[in-house]
């Protein structure tokens, strides 16, 4: 009896072992007793009688419990089909910035430039005064800087030029490196406008670099990333660290330069900037201005990204909503 009431099974298969072992027709437990039941004296039947029934309602009974509980763990376990094929894994893709950060970094590193990074806490020297940054220039205004409050030497950098002024303090010349990164300005976060954002730049130092070497190599940069017929057209701008400086234009590769609203009928898209190093900027740098030369040109990755994929919104970039990093699932990179 007691052994009835202990037994348990986790399979169907033990269950029905159990069924036939009592409950057989032809040679189970129950059938065996009621067999034996004919044979005993006539003042024993009663008693012998009702213990073979409660045995035979307490078997009955287990094998019912048993039956349910396996039925609640397969509903809620479900049972294994090691057959049935796998699900398919859920491929994530790049961020549209990644995308376009490995695109650029990959054009120049075929050029011979290497990549190198820095951090994104700076103190003054790193991100103003090793570039030439006048002391009352309006970039190391409280307002556009993000400053630690306890200590003004320490700060976020503002562009990833730093990294080239680390890169020129660990190095002698001939240096080509190419340098992407976050950054970081006091702005209010609009559609155009974020305080976080990413650059990539680059530079170039050695004998003999030349305005001509400058042009040329962002001329084969334009055609590698916005397709062989781009054209670049460069005009005068201003750079603490460089001189001469410019800003150089592509045309735009949605008209092929006849003017839609994505250049605003220009023709021109304007993508980055960039100069000849300052002589004044290379003996800060510990490197003889009259032995080398060097140019050197940033980008911002957002517009770049903006231009390529048709994002027209900057925010859309930070919030990671994926209706938004699905569209760049086919982008291979
Ligand atoms: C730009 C435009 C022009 C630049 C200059 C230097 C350095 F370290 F050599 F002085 N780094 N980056 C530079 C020059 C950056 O970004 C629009």
């Amino acid at each position: 009896m007691s052994e009835v009431e202990n037994y348990s099974a986790t399979t169907a298969e033990q269950i029905e072992e159990f069924r036939i072992r009592f409950l057989s027709k032809k040679n189970g437990e129950l059938v065996r007793l009621f067999n034996e039941f004919k044979n005993v004296p006539a003042e024993q039947k009663k008693e012998l009688g009702q213990k073979i029934n409660s045995l035979k309602i307490a078997v009955t009974d287990k094998i019912n419990s048993l039956k349910e509980s396996l039925e609640e763990t397969e509903s809620t376990t479900g049972e294994f089909d090691l057959t049935a094929p796998g699900d398919a894994i859920k491929l994530g893709s790049r961020h549209p910035l990644s995308i376009v950060r490995n695109q650029i970094t990959d054009i120049f590193k075929r050029l011979g430039f290497v990549i190198s990074e820095g951090p994104e806490i700076e103190d003054d020297w790193h991100v103003f005064s090793a570039l030439n940054f006048a002391e009352e220039h309006p970039a190391r205004d409280m307002q556009d800087t993000f400053f630690i409050e306890s200590n003004p030497d320490v700060l976020l950098r503002t562009h990833t030029s730093s990294i080239q002024i680390r890169v020129m303090e660990n190095q002698k010349p001939p240096i080509r490196t190419i340098n992407p990164g976050r950054v970081f300005r006091n702005e209010a976060i609009s559609a155009r406008a974020h305080c976080i954002f990413h650059q990539i730049e680059g530079l170039y130092i050695d004998e003999n670099v030349s305005f001509a070497d400058l042009k040329q190599t962002l001329l084969h940069f334009a055609k590698e990333f916005f397709g062989p017929e781009t054209k670049i057209r460069l005009r005068p701008s201003y750079f603490p660290f460089t001189e001469p400086s410019a800003e150089v234009d592509v045309s735009c590769s949605l008209c092929g330069g006849k003017g839609c609203n994505v250049c605003k009928g220009t023709g021109w898209l304007e993508i980055l900037g960039c100069g000849m190093v300052d002589p004044n900027v290379l003996e800060l740098n510990g490197i003889d201005s009259k032995k080398y030369t060097g140019f050197a040109f940033g980008m911002g990755i957002e517009r770049i990204a903006m231009l390529k994929f048709g994002v027209n919104d900057l925010r859309l970039y930070f919030e990671n909503d994926v209706r938004f990093l699905d569209q760049f699932k086919s982008v291979i990179q």
